[in-house]
């Protein structure tokens, strides 16, 4: 039987399992890369599992996240992170040299190849061909000491784009059109593969805004096939050689097929505060615009900042409109500066930020009380952008510029009619992406051998074998759709705790209820309840190590997103599945029981549990997990699990010198 691409890329890689969806399966990574936010937790757990040097064909640190470096607290974790990065064997970007899916993209995606990171945009290059997967820190330390990855072998949909974008539609549209018909969590178990005549009339940059922002639908990963295209962008990176062809099989089956004709899509917009809250822009049109800021990783490249430029050339921003650009990478910027594209935005009112992800997490740039963002992001969950009861609409750059021209949102059809010469600004690429690459470091041009850790810098906390007796209050109920952003907020406020558990953890689902951590530390066990798709949204694993630090012992969720149930394993916290009818039942403050041996029936492969409520009604929770991931629930969790496993059989993670 013909394969998919995603097939072809797995079956290369396959050390465990067979192809079957829902099938867990084990496989070789080879590239990781991770990020500042993320990237300190997944070291101290290389550090603690005793591995010496990265064992995969390529390791990148990035630091892109908090580069204002507000405190001495961020600053030492990026010294932190150059110091790993050179001592155990891995690239290091320097704060400000760019976004990692920006940085990687240019410098390190490879068709064929799969990469692993510790940030869930990380399918990003899946536009180039590539098979990446967005994963929790400690799942990249075990892949980077050379252990499989494991996941759940997903369904491959075909997603089959007809016709080609017309003017003032972007790539931006197809995906929030996929967000429109499927929702946030109308991915979670799939890899969407775009093919047709349609993907291949799109470049590279616009491909990876597709594969980027295909984690809003919960997707394990997306991707496109390569062709002349792939080439063409891999040659103006200086990188012709790494160019692989990758197509589906003519007789490959899909789980699904999706039909988008790309000549019926019009611009579109994400409405606060979910991405998939998506209607045409002329429904949104004449809402009143305070902020426009085009960048992040899905529209901050040189190809997303040109048609801006091109748009405000010779024109202005509305005077009560502010208008920032964030570009992914420095390359980006450099490029721009270069051609004399820089000068023209600043000339028309445009403020430039550093290569940064910055306002995407509210870190810089928070919108005034009471305003409207527009941004050229992916997700504009409630709070993210450092202010409750924001209003952050997600657009194409084309749609941002609009905005601040007009100072409302504008459909920007109606635009170029009302201004009679505004042209589509269209889509194009650089002869070379010729940017220097002075703020890359290679491990052979490393300059630390050793780990330098500042004060605040702790060490990874540890969780005790399962019990068999779980009981504790239900600490907190909330709604369908809780992102990590609700569990762990990313502001900077916050955010300089990263790599400080205890003190992380006095903000855990502080957004939701501010006496959480307090409670949840003095009930000293106790769980979570939440509706669907709980926990969507990042992959910072911190949404399960700081609950767990707090003493909670599991969840009961209706459904829960990949990422974070992974997490929720690897430190050892017990995800129950519940119905509808448990969830209403359930009320804050009751107690909870798990009436099995919890310890042994999790170890014994059972899958449905009783809960008893209150000591007086009971319901039935279910347990999805593979015989690997009940190992680690019982072991207290995946660092446990890990060394006891190289301690005994020598599986998973090795050390790198044996
Ligand atoms: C995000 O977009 O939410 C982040 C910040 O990049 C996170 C990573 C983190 O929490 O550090 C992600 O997407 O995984
Ligand atoms: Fe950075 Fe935002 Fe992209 Fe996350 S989504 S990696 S915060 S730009």
């Amino acid at each position: 039987m013909g394969q998919t691409i995603t097939e072809k890329i797995l079956d290369d890689h396959l050390v465990e399992g067979e192809l079957e969806p829902g099938e867990e399966i084990g496989i070789e990574i080879d590239q990781v890369l991770m990020q500042d936010t993320t990237g300190t937790m997944v070291w101290l757990q290389f550090e603690a599992l005793d591995l010496d040097d990265v064992q995969t064909e390529l390791a990148a640190q990035y630091c892109d996240h908090q580069t204002y470096q507000f405190d001495f607290k961020n600053t030492d974790d990026h010294r932190f992170l150059r110091s790993a990065a050179g001592t155990y064997g891995a690239h290091f970007s320097r704060p400000g040299n760019g976004i990692c899916h920006n940085v990687h993209k240019e410098n390190f995606a490879a068709p064929g190849k799969t990469l692993l990171g510790s940030d869930s945009h990380t399918p990003t290059p899946g536009g180039l061909g590539q098979l990446a997967i967005g994963a929790g820190g400690l799942d990249i330390a075990v892949a980077m000491g050379g252990g499989a990855y494991y996941v759940e072998m997903p369904e491959i949909v075909n997603v089959r784009l007809e016709g080609e974008l017309p003017e003032w539609a972007t790539a931006k549209d197809i995906i929030l059109e996929m967000l429109r018909r499927l929702s946030v969590k109308g991915g979670v178990g799939k890899v969407f593969e775009y093919t047709g005549p349609g993907a291949e009339s799109l470049t590279v940059p616009e491909r990876t805004t597709i594969t980027n922002m295909g984690t809003e639908l919960g997707a394990t990963s997306s991707i496109f096939g390569t062709d002349e295209k792939t080439r063409d962008y891999l040659e103006r990176q200086g990188r012709g050689d790494e160019y692989v062809e990758l197509a589906p099989d003519e007789d490959a089956e899909y789980a699904d097929e999706l039909v988008i004709d790309l000549s019926e899509l019009e611009p579109l917009i994400a409405q606060p505060s979910m991405p998939d809250n998506v209607v045409p822009v002329r429904e949104a049109a004449g809402t009143s615009v305070d902020q426009v800021i085009i960048g992040s990783c899905t529209n901050g490249g040189y190809e997303d900042i040109l048609p801006a430029a091109k748009m405000l050339e010779g024109r202005e921003v509305d005077k009560k409109t502010e208008m920032i650009i964030a570009p992914g990478s420095k390359q980006a910027s450099e490029i721009l500066a270069r051609q004399g594209w820089t000068a023209e935005l600043m000339a028309a009112g445009v403020n430039f930020s550093e290569a940064t992800c910055g306002a995407c997490i509210g870190i810089g740039h928070v919108p005034a009380s009471d305003s409207v963002s527009l941004r050229t992001f992916n997700r504009n969950f409630e709070g993210r952008s450092g202010i409750e009861d924001d209003n952050v609409y997600l657009c194409s750059p084309e749609v941002a510029t609009a905005a601040a021209i007009k100072g409302e949102i504008v459909d920007p059809r109606d635009l170029a009619d009302e201004l009679g010469d505004l042209e589509a600004p269209g889509i194009e690429l650089p002869d070379q992406y010729d940017g220097s690459k002075a703020d890359l470091i290679s491990p052979d041009e490393a300059v630390d051998d050793e780990l330098i850790k500042g004060p605040n810098i702790g060490d990874v906390p540890l969780k005790e074998p399962l019990e068999s007796h779980l009981a504790g209050p239900a600490l907190l109920k909330m709604t369908d759709n809780i992102t990590t952003d609700h569990i762990i907020p990313a502001t900077s406020d916050i955010l300089k705790f990263r790599s400080n558990v205890p003190k992380l953890s006095e903000f855990t689902l502080s957004r939701v209820d501010e006496t959480f951590a307090q409670r949840a530390l003095e009930a000293d066990g106790g769980f979570l309840v939440a509706g669907e798709n709980y926990g969507q949204g990042s992959s910072r694993e911190h949404a399960a190590l700081c609950p767990m630090y707090l003493g909670v012992e599991g969840v009961l969720a209706q459904s829960f997103a990949r990422i974070h149930k992974a997490n929720l394993f690897n430190f050892g916290l017990v995800p129950l599945t519940i119905d509808e009818d448990t969830y209403d039942r359930i009320e804050q403050g009751d107690d909870i029981e798990i009436v099995d041996d919890v310890g042994e029936g999790v170890r014994s492969g059972q899958e449905e549990f009783t809960v008893r409520v209150n000591d007086d009604w009971e319901a039935t929770a279910r347990l999805d997990a593979s015989e690997r991931e009940r190992e680690i629930l019982a072991a207290g969790g995946k660092l446990s699990w890990t060394k006891q496993q190289h301690e005994g059989s020598r599986g998973g993670a090795q050390p790198a010198d044996d």
